[in-house]
């Protein structure tokens, strides 16, 4: 199966006031390659123009994987932040916070790495038993950032935090609703006539006290103060990683589909 064209990475349907986004690279397990995040980003962008109450948020219906998270072909190979401001994950993830409508993430498949940031920032989660979710940063030795640590700081329990982090082990969907990850755990069968209810509903409610509760909630999660000297501090504990042989090491097992072999230098 080949990977889809960039105008066919994501898929838009605007039904109403509900528009529905479906990634739609099977062929790459939908990895967020530059291509495919430049797409959902336009996407985001066309809709602010038209009377969109809701987006859905999808994988294509024949997706078992929703997605493989960062393209790791396209990680950069050291000297340089794998997730800076302007990595094109980083640029969805704002993209997606900070849209002016409800985005919901429908989870059918398995999703791993950044794509687990991707979901977390979508206003509420709707998945199916299928469902499994994955933050594998140490399996590639990759420093994740300073932000997006903070999407799962306040969201979830520290103590989960880091055993997810830790182990890399996808987290079950049923586990996933006990930490109320997601919102919603509905039978497939029901999964997409679950969220397009919960859609509608949102959508016949003032879509202005919508907005500005949702930019209010993003402000006051997001901007945690750190100190200037703190930050610095991280970054260069960051920078010593992504300029580490382990990360080299990570990405080259990955791409030669082996194990990697960790030395901690
Ligand atoms: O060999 P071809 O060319 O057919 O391509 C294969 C895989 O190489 C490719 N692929 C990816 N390409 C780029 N980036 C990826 N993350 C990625 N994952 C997979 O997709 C084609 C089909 O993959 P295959 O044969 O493995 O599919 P499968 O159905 O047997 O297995 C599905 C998975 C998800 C179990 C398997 O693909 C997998 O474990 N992928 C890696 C998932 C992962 O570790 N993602 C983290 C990416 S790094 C990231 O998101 C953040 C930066 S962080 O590291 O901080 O979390």
């Amino acid at each position: 199966m080949s990977e889809n064209p960039a105008s066919e990475m994501v898929s838009v349907a605007v039904e109403g006031r509900i528009a529905t986004l479906a990634l739609n690279n099977s062929a790459k397990r939908n990895a967020l390659s530059k291509v495919l995040l430049d797409a959902l980003i336009a996407a985001l962008d066309s809709l602010k123009a038209r009377d969109v109450r809701v987006v859905i948020l999808r994988a294509s219906a024949d997706a078992k994987v929703w997605s493989v998270g960062h393209d790791i072909r396209e990680l950069p190979h050291g000297h340089e932040d794998p997730l800076g401001y302007a990595d094109p994950l980083e640029r969805a993830l704002r993209a997606i916070r900070g849209f002016p409508t409800p985005v919901i993430a429908m989870v059918h498949g398995t999703v791993w790495g950044g794509a687990v940031d991707l979901v977390l920032s979508c206003d509420m989660i709707v998945a199916d038993e299928t469902a499994s979710f994955a933050t594998t940063p140490v399996n590639l030795g990759l420093p994740y950032n300073t932000t997006g640590l903070l999407h799962f700081i306040g969201r979830l329990p520290m103590n989960l935090i880091k055993e997810m982090f830790f182990t890399a082990m996808p987290l079950k969907a049923e586990d996933a609703a006990r930490w109320h990850i997601v919102n919603h755990l509905v039978p497939s069968v029901e999964l997409e006539s679950f969220t397009w209810a919960l859609a509608e509903g949102i959508a016949t409610k003032a879509p202005l006290a919508v907005t500005v509760i949702k930019e209010q909630l993003r402000v006051l999660s997001d901007y945690q103060p750190i100190a200037a000297q703190v930050f610095e501090r991280i970054q260069d504990m960051r920078r010593k990683v992504y300029d580490s042989a382990d990360f080299q090491e990570g990405i080259n097992a990955f791409l030669e589909k082996r194990k990697p072999e960790f030395r901690g230098i």
